[in-house]
């Protein structure tokens, strides 16, 4: 089997996401840490894997691929191993129904609820000069945005409201997927289950008042599943030196 080179952060968000499908399947890779405290994502060396300067990246065949779900797709279907997608069109579709709505909702709603949390503490030892460079060296600028919002405390009341209503939904959401059995799919472990774990994992500690034994007793029994999955176990253990937010 050839092997990937991949660019990540800590076992967390995105970079969990596909963490756990390179454990899962057994792909031989190199790990390549970008350290998001010190924006090593900006640096002009990643900026020439990843122009977006965003991780995760995958490297195979001397060809990058970004996106995290696009990138759990393409290794599932282009490595040997178990298989993370079911074989039922149906099933699969619905699969993909988790992942995009992992993608445009659930991880949206995490990641600015914690950029809220975690920004101000993260650049106040930047002087407002140190800043301003720093975030001239974000290629997206849409995240030079959220930055600037994040690191005033700015963000709008209402949103922050949404964005919490959106965590209570998803914890409905994946308490009612359960019901039909183990998995959030097809009664099968797929790349449903990866994309939620990556963001859900924290939930029960940060957001007590959304996943909680009362609440969604199944989604803390299908946490502790995916945690006892020996793949899942190996991403969770890579080097976590930071609590940075995705
Ligand atoms: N849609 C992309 C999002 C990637 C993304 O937002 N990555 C975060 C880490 S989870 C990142 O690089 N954040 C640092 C930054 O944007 O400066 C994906 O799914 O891979």
């Amino acid at each position: 089997m050839d092997q990937v080179d991949l660019f990540h952060a800590e076992p967390a968000s995105n970079s969990l996401k596909v963490l756990q499908a390179i454990h899962e399947k057994g792909v031989p890779f190199t790990s390549h840490y970008i350290n998001l405290t010190k924006f090593e994502q900006h640096d002009p060396a990643f900026l020439a894997i990843n122009p977006a300067g965003q991780v995760p990246a995958l490297l195979h065949r001397g060809r990058v691929l970004t996106e995290s779900t696009v990138i759990n797709e393409y290794i599932d279907a282009v490595f040997d191993g178990p298989q993370l997608r079911p074989a039922d069109e149906y099933d699969r579709a619905q699969m993909r129904i988790w992942t995009k709505y992992v993608d445009e909702v659930f991880r949206p709603a995490l990641s600015f609820l914690a950029w809220h949390r975690v920004i101000p503490g993260m650049v106040a030892s930047l002087s407002a000069e140190e800043f301003e460079a720093k975030l001239a060296r974000i290629p997206l600028r849409e995240k030079r945005g959220k930055w600037r919002l994040a690191a005033s405390g700015g963000f709008a009341a209402h949103d922050l409201e949404t964005w919490r209503f959106q965590l209570e939904d998803t914890a409905r959401r994946i308490e009612t997927a359960l019901a039909n059995g183990d998995w959030l799919v097809g009664n099968a472990f797929s790349l449903a289950d990866i994309a939620v774990f990556a963001m859900a994992l924290s939930m029960p500690k940060t957001y007590p008042e959304f996943a909680n034994i009362t609440a969604t007793p199944r989604m803390l029994d299908w946490l502790q599943r995916m945690r006892a999955r020996p793949g899942v176990a190996a991403a969770l253990a890579m080097p976590n030196h930071s609590n940075l937010p995705g």
